[in-house]
C-alpha cells in the first residue's frame, strides 16, 4: 500500500479498531484512531515486555485507563502475539486475542468485552472502563515495583507503569488523590500519558473543564511534558526518553491529539467518542489512510512480522536475561511463591488464640492488630495501609523492621495513604495485581469514599483485605456522621466479596485466617471500636466455625423452637438474650453468623442443620440496615436493627436508645416464639 511498515501496522490498529466497532455495532472507535501512534510508539520501542510470556514478573505495564478504548489494547495484543496464559499460569501456544475474538468484540464470552477485563483477557494489566480506575490502579503497581526493587535488588525488579488516561480520567477526584500519593511517593517508574483531545461524551471539553493540566501536575510534584501531535513519532520518542531518564518525579506526558483522526467528517467530533462511524465514513475514514476501502479486519503482510522483529525480539531477549539473574540471585523461590500467591509454610502459626473475658473483652480492632502482626511477620510481602486510620483502626504493624514504606526505604511495610481512601483501595489493587499482599483500612463509614475500586478488586478476583474499623452506631459519641448504617448491606451486596464481621477477639483470628489464606476474591473485614466480650469457648461452641460462614454458638436441649442469628458485637446481645429465654424454658439457639456470603456456599445440609427449615420462629440481630436480613430470618421472623441514622451519644446511651439490649432481644424473641407478628425493626 507504499506506506512505510510502522505506519501501516499504526493503521492496522486503526482499522482493526474501526472494524470491530462497526460490526458490534457498539463500541468506541475515536480514541484508538488517535492514539494508535502512541501505543505504537510505547510498545515497539519503550515497553519492556514479552509477547511470548506476558506474566513476566518484570515486564513494565501498560494501563488503558480510558477503558472504552478497549479495542485499542485488543489491536495491540492481537498483532504483538500475545500469548495467552491459562488459570495455572501457564502459557498457552494460542493467542490472547485472535483476529476471530477482534471480530467478535462486545459480543457474549468474547475474549474482547466492551471494557478491558484483567483475569479474563491475558495481557489485560487490570480492569478498567469506570474512569480514572486504571491511573489510580497504576499508582500501586508502581509502588509494587519499588518494593520488590528494595527487597529483591533493581536488577530483578525495576519494571515502569505507563497508563494512558483521557479527559474523563484527569475529571475524575481519584486523579488527584492518585497523582498526589504517586508524586509525595516520588515514584519516577510511573507515566501517565494524558489524550489531550479535548472531547468527551457530552462535547468539548470546555462545557465543564478548563484545568490546566500542565501547572496541575507540576503542583504534586510531577515531571510534565508535552507533544503537541499524537502523530509525531520522534517527538513521543523523546518524551518516554525523558520519563526514564527523569529520577524523583513521576511524569505526565500531556498530548495533544484529535479524536477519531482521519476521519473526514467525524474527527474532533464527539460523535467519533462512541459510535460506530458508518459505513459510509468508515470507506471514506480508510480512503484518508491509504486503505482498501472494502477490506475488512485486514492485517497486510509484513505488520505481525514488524510486531515479532521488534517487540518481540526485545522482549525475548530481555525476560530471557532475566530468568537468568533470577536464577543465580537466591530469591528465585520467594518470587516463584508470591507469583503463585503463595505463602511461606508456618504462616499462621503465630496467630494466637484468646483467653475468654467475659468482663473486661477486647475491641475486635485490638484483636485483629495482634492477628496481623502474628501473620504479617511471617509474609514479608503482607503490606498494612492506611487511609491516616493507623492507630483508631488497629493496622500498625510494631515488629522490628516493618518501617514506613516511603522514599529510602521502599521495602517498608507500612503504607500511609493519606485521606485518600479511594486512591488507597485502588493502589491495594495495583499492588495485589503486582503479586503483593496488600490490605488498607478506614471506618466502615468511609468504605462509601471507595466503593468504586472496591467493586473492582471484586469485579478482577483480587485477594485485597478491605479493613474497616468503627462498625456500628457503638461506635457512639461521634455521631451519625461516623455511624455506619447502610454500609453492610452495601458490602454484602458486591458479587465475589466476602464480608465478615467476627464477634470476639477468636473469630476475628478465624476471620483473618480466611482473609490471608485466600488466593482470589477480597474481603472486607470488619471490626469494633467497642470492646466486645471474648467469650468462653469451652462453653460455646469454637470460633473455627468461622470457616463456614455461620455456625451454632450456643444451643439448647433438643430441638430449638427460636433462632437468634447475629454478626459482631450483636452476637453478645443474642447471648444474653439466649440464657434468658434459657431460663424461661425456651428452647433458644444463637447462631453466629459473621459471613454471609461463606455461609452460602456451604451444601445445603450444612444450612439446614445451623438454620432447621422448620424452625421459623427467628430474630436477627445487627446494628445495620435491615436490608437483606428477610433473607435469614423468612417472613415468620423479626429483625432488630436500624431503619434509621443513628445518634450522637455515649455508646451505652446509643444501644439502648436504638434497643440494642438484651432484655429488648429477649423481648422480642419471646413473641416470635408465641408466633406473634413482630415489626421487623426497632426503629
Ligand atoms: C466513572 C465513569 N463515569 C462515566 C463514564 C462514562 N463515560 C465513558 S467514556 C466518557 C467520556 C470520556 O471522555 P475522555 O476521557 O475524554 O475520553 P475520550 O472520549 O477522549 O476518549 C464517559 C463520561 C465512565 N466510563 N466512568
Ligand atoms: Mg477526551
Amino acid at each position: 500500500m507504499g506506506q512505510d511498515i510502522d505506519q501501516l501496522a499504526i493503521n492496522t490498529i486503526r482499522t482493526l479498531s474501526i472494524d470491530a466497532v462497526e460490526k458490534a455495532n457498539s463500541g468506541h472507535p475515536g480514541t484508538p484512531m488517535s492514539m494508535a501512534p502512541v501505543a505504537y510508539e510505547l510498545w515497539q520501542n519503550h515497553l519492556r515486555y514479552d509477547p511470548a510470556d506476558p506474566i513476566w514478573p518484570n515486564r513494565d505495564r501498560f494501563v488503558l485507563s480510558a477503558g472504552h478504548a478497549s479495542m485499542l489494547l485488543y489491536s495491540m495484543l492481537h498483532l504483538a502475539g500475545v500469548k495467552r496464559v491459562d488459570d495455572d499460569y501457564n502459557v498457552l501456544d494460542e493467542p490472547a486475542v485472535s483476529l476471530h475474538e477482534i471480530e467478535r468484540f462486545r459480543q457474549l464470552h468474547s475474549r474482547t468485552p466492551g471494557h478491558p477485563e484483567y483475569r479474563w483477557t491475558t495481557g489485560v494489566e487490570t480492569t478498567t472502563g469506570p474512569l480514572g480506575q486504571g491511573v489510580g490502579t497504576s499508582v500501586g503497581m508502581a509502588m509494587a515495583s519499588k518494593w520488590q526493587g528494595e527487597r529483591f535488588g533493581s536488577e530483578l525488579f525495576d519494571f515502569d507503569v505507563y497508563a494512558l488516561a483521557g479527559d474523563g480520567c484527569l475529571m475524575e477526584g481519584i486523579s488527584h488523590e492518585a497523582a498526589s500519593l504517586a508524586g509525595h511517593l516520588k515514584l519516577d517508574n510511573l507515566c501517565w500519558m494524558y489524550d489531550n483531545n479535548h472531547i468527551t461524551i457530552d462535547g468539548d471539553t470546555s462545557l465543564a473543564y478548563g484545568d490546566d493540566a500542565l501547572t496541575r501536575f507540576e503542583a504534586y510534584g510531577w515531571n510534565v511534558l508535552r507533544v503537541g501531535d499524537a502523530n509525531d513519532a520522534g517527538l513521543l520518542a523523546r518524551a518516554f526518553e525523558a520519563f526514564k531518564a527523569e529520577t524523583g518525579r513521576p511524569t505526565l506526558i500531556v498530548i495533544d491529539s484529535h479524536i477519531g483522526w482521519g476521519s473526514p467528517n467525524k474527527q474532533d467530533t464527539e460523535s467519533a467518542h462512541g459510535e460506530p462511524l458508518g459505513e459510509e465514513e468508515v470507506r471514506l475514514t480508510k480512503k484518508a489512510y491509504g486503505w482498501p476501502e472494502d477490506a475488512q479486519f485486514l492485517v497486510p503482510d509484513g505488520v505481525r512480522q514488524r510486531f515479532d522483529e521488534v517487540i518481540g525480539v526485545r522482549g525475548a531477549e530481555l525476560s530471557a536475561a532475566w530468568k537468568q539473574k533470577l536464577d543465580g540471585s537466591g530469591h528465585a523461590a520467594e518470587i516463584e511463591m508470591m507469583q503463585h500467591r503463595e505463602l511461606p509454610d508456618g504462616w499462621d502459626s503465630a496467630i494466637p488464640s484468646f483467653e475468654a473475658d467475659e468482663e473486661k473483652g477486647l475491641a475486635t480492632r485490638k484483636a485483629s492488630n495482634k492477628v496481623e502482626n502474628a501473620i504479617a511477620e511471617k509474609v514479608p510481602w503482607l503490606l498494612a495501609g492506611s487511609a491516616d486510620l493507623t492507630d483508631s483502626t488497629s493496622v500498625r504493624l510494631n515488629f522490628d523492621g516493618a518501617v514506613n514504606f516511603e522514599p529510602g526505604s521502599f521495602d517498608g511495610r507500612q503504607i500511609h495513604f493519606g485521606i485518600r481512601e479511594h486512591a488507597a483501595a485502588a493502589a491495594c489493587s495495583g499492588l495485589s495485581l503486582s503479586k503483593l499482599k496488600p490490605l488498607w483500612s478506614t471506618y466502615l463509614t468511609f468504605s462509601d469514599y471507595a466503593r468504586p475500586a472496591i467493586r473492582l478488586s471484586a469485579l478482577m478476583e483480587l485477594p485485597v483485605i478491605h479493613l474497616f474499623t468503627h462498625d456500628s452506631i457503638g461506635l457512639g459519641e461521634d455521631g451519625p456522621t461516623h455511624q455506619p448504617v447502610e454500609q453492610l448491606a452495601g458490602l454484602r451486596a458486591v458479587p465475589a466479596l466476602d464480608v465478615i464481621r467476627p464477634a470476639d477477639a477468636n473469630e476475628t483470628a478465624e476471620a483473618w485466617r480466611v482473609a490471608v489464606g485466600r488466593t482470589h476474591d477480597p474481603v472486607a473485614l470488619v471490626l469494633t471500636r467497642q470492646t466486645v466480650p471474648i467469650f468462653d469457648r469451652s462453653r460455646y461452641a469454637s470460633a473455627e466455625g468461622l470457616r463456614k460462614g455461620g455456625y451454632v454458638l450456643a444451643d439448647c436441649e433438643g430441638e430449638p423452637e427460636l433462632i437468634l442469628i447475629a454478626t459482631g458485637s450483636e452476637v453478645q446481645l443474642a447471648l444474653g438474650a439466649h440464657e434468658t429465654l434459657i431460663g424461661e424454658g425456651i428452647r433458644s439457639r444463637v447462631v453466629s453468623l459473621p459471613c454471609w456470603e461463606i455461609f452460602e456456599r456451604q451444601d445445603a445440609a450444612y444450612r439446614d442443620q445451623v438454620l432447621p427449615p422448620a424452625v421459623t420462629a427467628r430474630v436477627a440481630i445487627e446494628e445495620a440496615s435491615t436490608l437483606g436480613w428477610e433473607r435469614w430470618v423468612g417472613t415468620e421472623g423479626a429483625i432488630i436493627g436500624m431503619t434509621t441514622f443513628g445518634q450522637s451519644a455515649p455508646f451505652a446511651d446509643v444501644e439502648a436508645e436504638f434497643g440494642f439490649t438484651p432484655e429488648h432481644v429477649a423481648e422480642v424473641a419471646r413473641e416470635v416464639a408465641k408466633g406473634a407478628t413482630v415489626n421487623s425493626s426497632t426503629t
